[in-house]
C-alpha cells in the first residue's frame, strides 16, 4: 500500500492504539501531517478506557502541538487508517468506517489485502510512516516538529536505539533536524516513581541458569522501556552472559533480550523465542521482541509464560553446532559437488563515489560495511541487495561486465554515506551489471542441525546457518568453509553430482 493510493478518499481519520504510547502518536501525526498536507479532512484519534497521563507524552503532545483527540464515538469516515495496531485486535477500540486500512510493525494477525501495509522487521511504526513518506517525496527532514516526533517514536520503541533492526531505522536514527532539547527533556522524564520500583523488583527476584550462564527477569506491568534498562543492568552481572527481560502487557509479552556470548547474538536469540509467536530482531548485543497474546494462548493455553520462556532458553542454548574453521578440519562426507551459475549482479567501483581515501559507510538491508574509497577495490551488489568489496584484479578475472542500465528491485536499496561530505545516494545509481565468467565450484550439503560457523572473515561474529541452509566449502581449500542460505544456494548454484 503507497499513501498515494488512499488520496481519493476526502473524510480521513487516523487512529492509533488504546493507551497510545510514543510510537503510536508519533506514527499517527505523521499521516495526519501527510494528509493535511494533501488537502484532506483529517483527524487524529484515538480511544479506550484511559487518557493518555504519563509525563513525557503530554509534553510530547504539548511541545510539538500534535492534534490527537480523545474520543469514545465516531461517525463512519470515509478511510479509518489505523497505526501501529491491527483493527480487530485487542488492543484498539473498533470504530465503524466506509473503508478501513492499517500500517503497523508489528506481526501480521489479518487477512492482508491492498489497504494493508505492516513490516515486521520494522523497529517502530514510526519508522514505516517515514518511509513511506519518502516514497512521496515529503521532505521529511524539513519539518523539524515531524523528524522529532517520528525520531522519539523509534527512540521508545527501540530501548533507546538499541534494538534497532532495519536499515532505514538507522536512517531515521540518523536524522539530524530534531529538537535536540526536547529530546533530552523527553528521555529524562521516561519513569514514573512506582516504575522504578517495578524495576528494582525485578532486579532482585530473576531467575538464573547456572549452566548456560543465563538470566529471567519478570516484571510487573509496566512501561516497555523499563525491560530495556533492566535487561542491561542484569547482563554486567559477572556470573551472567545472557539474559531477558519480559512484561505482561495484556495484549502480548514484550521482551528485551541481552547477550555477550560469542556464540550467541541477542538478535538470534530474539528471534529463536518469538518464532511463530510474534517477532524479535535487532543486534548483536541487544535485541527485543513482542509475542502476541492470543498467539500465545491458542499454542500454549494456560501455560505459564515465564516457563515457556525458560524451556525455549534451554532448548536453544541446547541445540546448535559450532564450527571454527581455523582450529578443525571440514568434514566432506555427504557433500555434493555444485557449479556457480552465471547470474548478474552489480558492481561500482568506489573511486566513482568518492575521492581515494575517503571512508564510505555502505548501508545495507543485512547491516553497514565501511569500505574505502581506492582505485583497486569495487563494490559489488548480490541478488539480495548485499554488498561486499572485491580487489580489480580479482573482479576483472572472474566477471564480464555488461553494456546495459543496472537494475535492482530489493526491499533497501543501499546507501551510501560518505561521511567527510555527510552525503547520502544510492549505490545503484553508480552501479553496473556484470556477469562471472569463472568456474566456480563448491562441494556443500544441507545442514541438519544449526550451526554457527567461525572463519578467518568472521571472527567476532558468526554465520549462522539453520537445518535447510547449506555449509560450502572451496574446492581448493577446504578450511574457506562458509554458510549459504537454501533460497540463495537454490538461485545461485546448480548440482553438478552427489
Ligand atoms: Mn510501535
Amino acid at each position: 500500500m503507497k499513501l498515494r493510493e488512499l488520496l481519493h478518499y476526502n473524510n480521513i481519520v487516523i487512529q492509533c492504539h488504546d493507551n497510545p504510547d510514543a510510537d503510536a502518536i508519533a506514527s499517527g501525526y505523521g499521516l495526519y501531517h501527510y494528509f493535511k498536507m494533501m488537502g484532506k479532512q483529517t483527524r487524529f484519534i484515538y480511544s479506550g478506557n484511559v487518557k493518555i497521563q504519563k509525563k513525557n507524552l503530554v509534553m510530547m503532545l504539548e511541545d510539538l502541538q500534535i492534534p490527537i483527540e480523545y474520543v469514545t464515538e465516531l461517525t463512519a469516515p470515509d478511510l479509518l487508517l489505523l497505526t501501529d495496531c491491527q483493527y480487530g485486535e485487542g488492543n484498539v477500540t473498533c470504530f465503524d468506517a466506509k473503508q478501513v486500512a492499517m500500517i503497523d510493525h508489528h506481526e501480521i494477525c489479518v487477512e492482508e489485502n491492498e489497504f494493508i501495509e505492516i513490516r515486521s522487521n520494522y523497529g517502530s511504526c514510526s519508522t514505516v510512516v517515514y518511509s513511506m513518506l519518502l516514497d512521496e517525496g515529503v521532505p521529511v527532514s524539513k519539518h523539524k516538529e515531524l523528524v522529532t516526533a517520528l525520531y522519539y517514536g523509534l527512540y521508545m520503541d527501540t530501548n533507546g536505539f538499541s534494538e534497532i533492526k532495519h536499515p532505514y531505522d538507522l536512517d531515521l536514527m540518523e536524522e539530524l533536524n530534531v529538537f535536540e532539547n526536547l529530546i533530552t527533556k523527553l528521555k529524562n522524564s521516561n519513569f514514573s516513581s512506582e516504575e522504578i520500583i517495578i524495576a528494582g523488583a525485578a532486579l532482585q527476584n530473576y531467575e538464573y541458569e547456572e549452566n548456560e550462564r543465563y538470566a529471567i527477569a519478570k516484571t510487573d506491568p509496566c512501561d516497555p522501556n523499563i525491560l530495556g534498562f533492566i535487561s542491561d543492568m542484569i547482563l554486567q552481572v559477572d556470573c551472567i552472559d545472557a539474559c531477558v527481560a519480559y512484561s505482561d502487557l495484556g495484549y502480548g509479552f514484550k521482551l528485551s533480550v541481552r547477550s555477550c556470548r560469542r556464540d550467541v547474538t541477542a538478535n538470534d536469540l530474539a528471534q529463536y523465542i518469538t518464532e511463530e509467536l510474534g517477532n524479535g530482531g535487532g543486534h548483536k548485543m541487544k535485541a527485543g521482541g513482542f509475542i502476541k497474546a492470543n498467539k500465545y494462548k491458542e499454542a500454549y493455553q494456560g501455560r505459564d509464560f515465564g516457563d515457556y520462556l525458560k524451556q525455549r532458553m534451554t532448548q536453544y542454548f541446547g541445540n546448535y553446532h559450532i564450527l571454527d574453521t581455523r582450529s578443525e578440519i571440514i568434514d566432506r562426507s555427504g557433500m555434493s559437488y555444485y557449479k556457480k551459475l552465471p547470474i548478474t549482479v552489480g558492481f561500482a567501483k568506489t573511486i566513482d563515489l568518492a575521492p581515494e581515501g575517503t571512508v564510505l559507510l555502505v548501508r545495507t538491508l543485512e547491516g553497514n560495511v565501511t569500505i574505502n574509497s581506492d582505485p583497486n577495490i569495487y563494490i559489488m551488489i548480490g541478488v539480495e541487495g548485499e554488498v561486499y568489496p572485491i580487489e580489480k584484479e580479482i573482479f576483472k578475472a572472474s566477471y564480464q561486465v555488461l553494456e546495459e542500465p543496472y537494475q535492482i528491485n530489493v526491499e533497501y536499496r543501499p546507501r551510501v554515506r560518505n561521511i567527510r561530505a555527510e552525503e547520502v545516494y544510492f549505490l545503484s545509481d553508480f552501479a553496473k551489471p556484470c556477469v562471472n565468467i569463472k568456474e566456480n565450484n563448491i562441494l556443500a550439503k544441507q545442514l541438519s542441525v544449526t550451526t554457527k560457523l567461525f572463519n578467518k572473515w568472521y571472527y567476532d561474529d558468526y554465520m549462522l546457518g539453520n537445518v535447510g541452509d547449506y555449509l560450502a566449502v572451496k574446492l581448493d581449500d577446504n578450511n574457506d568453509a562458509y554458510i549459504i542460505k537454501e533460497a540463495i544456494m537454490e538461485k545461485t548454484y546448480q548440482l553438478i553430482y552427489t
